[in-house]
């Protein structure tokens, strides 16, 4: 760009930086500051905006804290006023040029111990499970209702299920009435985790009168009532909805009010939580077992990328409770019924690799499930087997739908981020972990998958 073009620009964002820390900046931290300078790049991508703080070295840092957290209301604020095609990425400089009190060494080494400079996974890694504050309202809910119904997803893990017992447990600990509802053919291994034989099932809480329903429903590991399958019209007619979840919120429909925390590794985290924040009740053996049993299949065994430690932070003091962690464990991921033992022998037979073995397609149909009188519920663990394979590295399982769609799970071990896969097709997850609905003839999906995947790096 031609170079007094450049001056012209810089001075316009050194212009309007001015009168927007002037007048629209609100942030307390921020004190006496002056723009002395904007230097944009030739690309015009980054912008480094050099300040003159005034003030003892506390204050010097705190306004430089500030300044970074007004970054992105500056930067939409600057694409605004100056209608810029693309909104330069704004980099403080501390020019002491000014000011010779504060070394910018001396404020830089400070921030770097407050953790100013960590990127979000290394904050992450530093949380402890104290740092999760189930919400306000969250707690004033539970304490106001008298009745409750505890409901996990369609199709139950032991995250969902683990959450629903533990939560009622303790509910009824606090001297509320609380029932959890649970769906037909759960997997072969809920039966061992504490209070499971009591839950109602679908069919009975379809059947109850309108007078005797609960007068609050928690929706535990999803956030939407439309993840209830045939539970949906009878909860509706519940007059309170909350939820208590660690899923992304994906697509437009909004969350039921609760509390919604995508950073925890499992929503049996977030139950222990509420549990040790509620007044009236507190962890018990078997609150502990099913709380364990969540933690431990959500993270695959404390496997997956997604074991904070704040994860084994929680799982140190479950296991301090009573009970058998060990069978539990081999019962939650490990455990299968003979039929779904069957069931895998047929999915290992459409084992398909690709790419010199770093894509591991595999699938189920519903003739197979018919076959083995299984039902969707055990393939839980397939996936992960298939990760067992050396030199996988990204994984599509393609199930077969009852209404002939094909939903697929997709789950990279590496660099590749199949979230971008499964957006392609209106899915949604994480980078790691994601999946999509697909519709039309086997081969034509997996082609489109596989074009797709083969794109992700190598390396
Ligand atoms: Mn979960």
């Amino acid at each position: 760009m031609d170079p007094h073009k450049l001056g012209r620009q810089n001075s316009a964002i050194r212009k309007v930086i001015c009168e927007l820390l002037a007048a629209e900046v609100k942030d307390p931290r921020i004190g006496f500051v002056t723009v002395t300078d904007v230097k944009l790049n030739r690309d015009q991508t980054v912008a480094e905006v050099f300040v003159s703080i005034m003030g003892e070295r506390n204050e010097v840092t705190k306004t430089f804290t500030g300044l970074k957290k007004s970054k992105g209301f500056l930067q939409s604020r600057l694409s605004d006023i100056l209608r810029m095609r693309a909104t330069p990425d704004l980099r403080f400089v501390v020019d002491n040029s000014l000011d010779k009190g504060a070394s910018v060494e001396d404020i830089l080494a400070e921030l770097a111990s407050k953790g100013e400079f960590m990127d979000e996974r290394e904050k992450r890694k530093l949380m402890v499970l104290s740092d999760l504050h189930p919400p306000e309202q969250l707690l004033n809910s539970l304490n106001d209702c008298e009745s409750f119904w505890i409901v996990p997803h369609t199709n139950p893990d032991p995250d969902a299920m683990g959450s629903a017992l533990a939560l009622a447990m303790a509910l009824k600990s606090a001297g509320k009435d609380a029932s959890v509802i649970g769906y037909d053919n759960p997997p072969a291994g809920f039966k061992d985790l504490p209070g499971f034989k009591k839950i109602i099932s679908e069919s009975e809480a379809n059947s109850t009168e309108v007078d005797d329903l609960p007068d609050t429903v928690v929706l535990v590991d999803c956030h939407r009532i439309d993840r209830t399958g045939n539970l949906q019209d009878t909860l509706s007619r519940i007059g309170k909805k909350i939820c208590i979840d660690h899923h992304l919120v994906t697509g437009r429909k909004m969350p039921l009010q609760g509390w919604v925390e995508p950073i925890a590794s499992s929503t049996t985290m977030l139950i222990m939580r509420v549990i040790q924040e509620f007044d009236g009740c507190s962890l018990s053996d078997g609150i502990a077992a099913n709380l364990y049993a969540g933690m431990y299949a959500d993270t695959g065994g404390f496997r997956f990328d997604n074991t904070l430690p704040m994860a084994h932070e929680a799982a140190v003091e479950l296991t301090r409770y009573n009970f058998n962690a060990s069978m539990l464990a081999e019962s939650m991921l490990h455990q299968k019924s003979r039929a779904a033992a069957e069931l895998l022998v047929n999915v290992i037979s459409t084992f398909t690799f690709h790419g010199d073995g770093r894509v591991l397609f595999l699938s189920t149909t519903q003739q197979m499930l018919k076959d083995t009188g299984t039902s969707l519920v055990d393939t839980e663990g397939f996936i992960s087997m298939a990760f067992g394979i050396n030199g996988v590295k990204y994984v599509a399982f393609v199930k077969e739908q009852p209404d002939s769609s094909w939903r697929v799970s997709l789950r990279s071990m590496h660099a590749g981020d199949v979230q971008s896969v499964a957006a392609t097709f209106g899915g949604g997850g994480h980078k790691a972990a994601a999946g999509c609905t697909l519709t039309g003839d086997y081969d034509e999906v997996v082609e489109q998958l596989l074009g797709l995947l083969l794109e992700l790096p190598v390396e």
